[in-house]
Formats: structure tokens, sequence, C-alpha cells
């Protein structure tokens, strides 16, 4: 095992609540995994063994009937005016759109898809076709035509619900490829322009349209959302919810997120995204919270605004938006007051110890990252309100979940690692209520998930003796050199911490002598450029920190890393870009990276 210098030199850091401060849902994280059940939580949902469960009736027809008046949603727009939301206009504007489903038989056994930014449509669909028992598939809105048509033509969806805007540059050239694609809503921001010839008119249907609806009784296993993963490796895979994830979304929002009901809550994911409908959607409206939707994309001092003004109290977010946060330096977060802000969390790619502490530095909370993926549907691995956080971990498993690191042999055995300190892949033994069901039109694939009875979820880990996890990275990263298996994060957290450095991506290069060599591509702060005295110096930052063994031999600069919509880091590109190999399904890749 690499041991790496400068990650067990941060200390924890421990919760010393003052006497008015809020007390986390969860003040004994032993106590309540030891007295955890998935039932019990159910049963908070009103769930009856071998009754119903709907996403759309726990989510929102549960707390619209106990707080009806509550605000739900709260959309800002770009000149932050906003746009409100009770549980029940939320509740009653979703039930005409299953309204309008039902009348076009669209509903049991539909897919229905959005490409949609965070607007208020977005939700009257998800949950309008949740409640008549169609499938709810979200795309993300920067796709182009042809990744749309892609995973339209794999979900086989018929229906679509996008803007005027983007069904002209992007659905309208694709539209005859795809058949099964019956309806199309279009939300217009112009109403005075024509409606596109073969769409209806989003709140036209809307208006016609009756504002009660009974939610259908969907059973538990049925199948409730269909997401397109990241796409970090290989071909998008359709990955297959069922409504029993409601559950996990619930339970994970209260216990890892901390979620109160009085809170203010922001997930700023975006929908085409799984946190963005687990967390952005469905968890906070499952827990009756009021939940913030900024409809424009990150901008610094918009952010620090919108936690200040709307009085965030739990924000969700992701590495990549703290760094950028990070590097516009303190000046701007410190114009701002956020007495409100209670609790941070990330999740999507490794969270580095300095943005931990720079959450302390900013506003006097650490950033708790935590760590789950689409098929999971819901956090696994978290740092917990009432824990002690130390920097650079992905924290404790889930109470209910079993969490175990493994090594999976050739021959098909597994051997779990039950010392602390060994690398292995992190596995879940299956159970939890957000488990995917299946990958849509690829059970073989869903099945070479599993293995000796826990689901291999392809990243690899350490666990502490504490019990928290450390994040090494997806097996397919993961860098054996020289009887070395290093970690890109951990040599990118080095590299990172040099002064030049924005950030930095590190590969592995095969060598005949030592099986691979470690790459570094940088890209560098502005304004600094480029030139074989940093190289070499990089280089000799890099051994300072890590030692000969595992840091970089090479460095390559780059204007920009290349990044998935989500923010994550595609190293599976760059080591094709590097070795000249096919550069595989590039649909998630931010445009101009
Ligand atoms: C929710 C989500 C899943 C993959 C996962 C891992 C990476 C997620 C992370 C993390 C390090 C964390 N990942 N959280 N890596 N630290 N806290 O991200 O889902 O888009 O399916 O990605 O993201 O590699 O396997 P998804």
């Amino acid at each position: 095992m690499t041991s790496v210098p400068g990650m067990a030199e941060w200390a924890p850091l421990l919760k010393h609540r003052g006497p008015d401060a809020t007390s986390p849902v969860m003040d004994d994280y032993r106590r309540a995994a030891a007295g955890f059940s998935w039932d019990a939580v159910g049963a908070e949902l009103g769930v009856v063994p071998g009754g119903a469960l709907n996403i759309a009736g726990a989510a929102l027809d549960r707390p619209a009937a106990a707080t009806p008046g509550k605000l739900a949603l709260r959309f800002v727009d770009g000149a932050f005016a906003t746009q409100d939301f009770t549980f029940d206009e939320l509740r009653r504007a979703a039930n005409r759109f299953a309204n309008a489903l039902t009348q076009l038989e669209s509903g049991p056994g539909a897919t229905v898809t959005t490409l949609l930014g965070r607007c208020p449509e977005l939700f009257f669909t998800a949950f309008g076709a949740l409640k008549c028992g169609a499938v709810f598939s979200p795309l993300f809105s920067a796709f182009g035509p042809e990744p749309i048509r892609s995973r339209l033509e794999l979900s086989g969806s018929s229906v679509l619900v996008t803007t005027a805007r983007f069904y002209a540059r992007k659905v309208a050239p694709i539209r005859a490829q795809l058949p099964s694609l019956r309806h199309v809503f279009v939300v217009r921001d112009d109403v005075t322009a024509p409606l596109p010839p073969g769409t209806l008119d989003f709140a036209a249907v809307m208006g016609s349209m009756p504002d009660e609806f009974n939610t259908a009784p969907t059973l538990p296993d049925d199948d409730a959302l269909l997401h397109f993963t990241s796409g970090t490796t290989g071909k998008p895979k359709g990955v297959v919810h069922a409504h029993r994830a409601v559950i996990a979304h619930y339970a994970t929002a209260k216990l890892a997120l901390d979620l109160h009901a009085d809170d203010i809550y922001w997930c700023t994911a975006d929908p085409g995204w799984v946190t963005g409908v687990s967390y952005g959607m469905i968890a906070p409206l499952a827990c009756g919270v009021t939940t913030l939707v900024d409809r424009e994309e990150l901008d610094v001092e918009r952010w620090y605004t919108l936690l200040e003004q709307q009085r965030v109290s739990v924000w969700y977010t992701a590495p990549t938006a703290l760094r950028m946060l990070m590097k516009a330096g303190l000046e701007p977060v410190r114009a701002h007051r956020y007495p409100s802000l209670r609790f941070i969390a990330s999740v999507g790619e490794p969270l580095n110890p300095e943005a931990v502490m720079w959450g302390m530095e900013a506003f006097g909370r650490p950033v708790h990252d935590t760590w789950w993926q689409t098929e999971t549907g819901a956090i696994m691995i978290a740092n917990f309100a009432a824990e002690p956080v130390y920097p650079g971990s992905m924290g404790l498993s889930f109470p209910g979940v079993e969490v175990a690191l493994a090594l999976r042999r050739p021959d098909g055995t597994v051997e779990l690692l039950t010392e602390p300190d060994r690398i292995g892949e992190i596995v879940l033994r299956p159970g939890w209520p957000s488990m995917f069901k299946t990958y849509l039109h690829n059970e073989q694939r869903y099945l070479e998930s599993f293995a000796g009875g826990w689901y291999f979820s392809g990243d690899q880990a350490k666990r502490d003796a504490r019990g928290y996890y450390w994040f090494i990275g997806r097996t397919d990263d993961i860098i054996k050199s020289a009887g070395h298996l290093i970690s890109p994060f951990e040599v990118e957290c080095a590299l990172n911490q040099h002064p030049a450095v924005m950030q930095s991506a590190v590969i592995g290069i095969p060598d005949p002598v030592v099986s691979q060599v470690v790459k570094a591509i940088v890209e560098l702060k502005p304004g600094i450029d480029a030139s074989p005295e940093l190289r070499r110096d990089l280089i000799a930052h890099g051994r300072r920190l890590l030692g000969a063994a595992i840091a970089p031999r090479d460095i390559d600069f780059t204007p920009a890393l290349p990044r998935t919509r989500s923010g994550k880091i595609m190293r599976r590109l760059l080591r094709a870009r590097t070795l000249g190999l096919p550069e595989g399904d590039l649909s998630t890749l931010e445009s101009g990276t």
C-alpha cells in the first residue's frame, strides 16, 4: 500500500456544538446504525408490508397533505426574481400533467424524458409521470443531438418535455429517427413565436387539465426512474430504479444531509445527473423541506448572494464547484454573511482535504464528503453531522447499508478485506431500497456487477481502523507501478498543492519494466505559462511530496482538462489521447474541455 505524505497530516475536525445549535438528526452514529431498519423508515413514509408505494405519493402527496401551504420550491432566475410553489400547488401541477399523460395513454409502461434545465416544468413532469405510473428519465440539457438520440432510442421514450429552443436545435433534427417518440411537449420561452409543428404546448395542455388525480398504486419494485450513467467509463448505461428508492432518498437526506423540517436546502446538481433527481427533487420534498432551485449555472458572486439572501441552511454541491469558488479567493466569500448555513456536503468526485478546510475558512463549516453512484441511487458513505470529519475521507458507511472492501479474483471468488488500510473495491450487500434493478436492455452487464453476494462498485478505497473510507480511484483508473498501487487522486492532491497548478489529472502509462509509469496532465492557473523549468519544478515537487516510487515521471500541460458534464475529470479520455487509442463515448464530455 502506498502511504501518502500530506494525507495523514490533516487533523480531524471534531464537532463542538454550542447549546443553541441545531442538534443533528442522528446524534450518535453507532447507536443509530445498530438500531437501523429500512422497514421502519418505510413505515415513516406510510409503506405497509405488501402495500403500494409511489415516489410521488411519498415525496409529494404525503407532505402536501401534512403541510399544504408550506413553501416547497423557490425558483430564482437570472435577475434574482423568485417563483414560489407550496407543496399543494406543486401537487396540483403534477396532477395536471399526470392527467395529460393519462389522456395520451402514456401512463404505466411509458417512459417520459425531460430535456430541461432547473425549471418548474421539470418538477411537474417528473412527479406527474411518477404519479401515473410512468418511468421518469431526465437528460442533461447540455447534451447535443446525438447523445439525446441514442438515449431516447435506448429508453424507447414515448414522451419528451423540452423547451422551444432545445427542440429547434437538438430534437427537431433527430425526431424522424425516433419512431417511439409520440408526444413532444414544448415549454415556450416566447409565446408569440409559433409552436413547432408536431409538438404540444406544455402550458396550454396543463391549463386544460383537472388538478386532481389519484396517484397510481404502484408496487415498491415497479420501475420508476431511468438514469444514464455519467459515462466516465465505456458506453452510457441506462440505470433503472424502482419506487422503493424513495425510502433511501428520504433516510439519507435526513441522516446524511441532516435535513430538518425547517431547513432551506439547496442542491446545485444538474437534473440530468442522478444527484439532481435523488437530492435535487425527491429527497427534500419527501422530508417536507423547502428547496431553493437556482435556474442559472455557477457564478461565484451569484452563489454567495443566493446562500446569503435565501438563508440556505443545507447546501449539497460538488468538488469542482467548490474548487471554482476556492479559486476566486476568500474576498468574495467574506463579502457576505451566512448565519443560516449549517451543513455543507459534496458528492461526485474526490474531495481534496484543502476543499474541506476551505469550508472551515470560508464558512466556519467543514465540507462533508459523501460517496455514492447512479447505481446505488442514494448516499452509501458519508461524513455525518455529529461525527468527526477527517479531511480527505469519504466518511462512514450509511446505517442499514453493509459496505465492505473486496478483491474479485479472476476465478470469480471474492476475498473480503477485513484488516484496516488495505486497498480493495468498494462492495455493497444488496438490500438497500435504492439499489438499481438492472441496466436497461443489458441484464448481462447488470449480473456481472455482482459476485459472491455483493455488488461491485468499480471504485477502490481503503478503510481505516475507525471505519472511515478513503477513495483511491476507479478500478480502471488505478495505477500499478513497480508493485505499488497508486491512487491518481493522491498524486493529484500533491500536485495541486503547487502554487502554479490549477488542477491535474494523473494516469498510468504502460511500461515494460515497472508495469505502468505515472503521468500527470496539468492545467495551470490563469496567467502562468508552461515552460520546461516549470515542468522540472513540478516533477521535483511531486518527488518531494510523494517519493520517487509514485511521483509522476512525466508531466504534460493542457489549457483545460476534459471533464464530464457532472464535473469528473475523464482520465479514461486523457489516457486514450495520450496513448493514441480510440476516444470512446464522448457524449458526456463538457464542451471545450
Ligand atoms: C452520485 C454520483 C459515481 C462515481 C463513483 C466514483 C465517483 C462519487 C465520490 C466519488 C470520490 C466521492 N464519486 N462520489 N469519488 N469521492 N465522494 O456521482 O454518481 O455520476 O454515477 O458517479 O463518481 O468514481 O463510482 P455517478
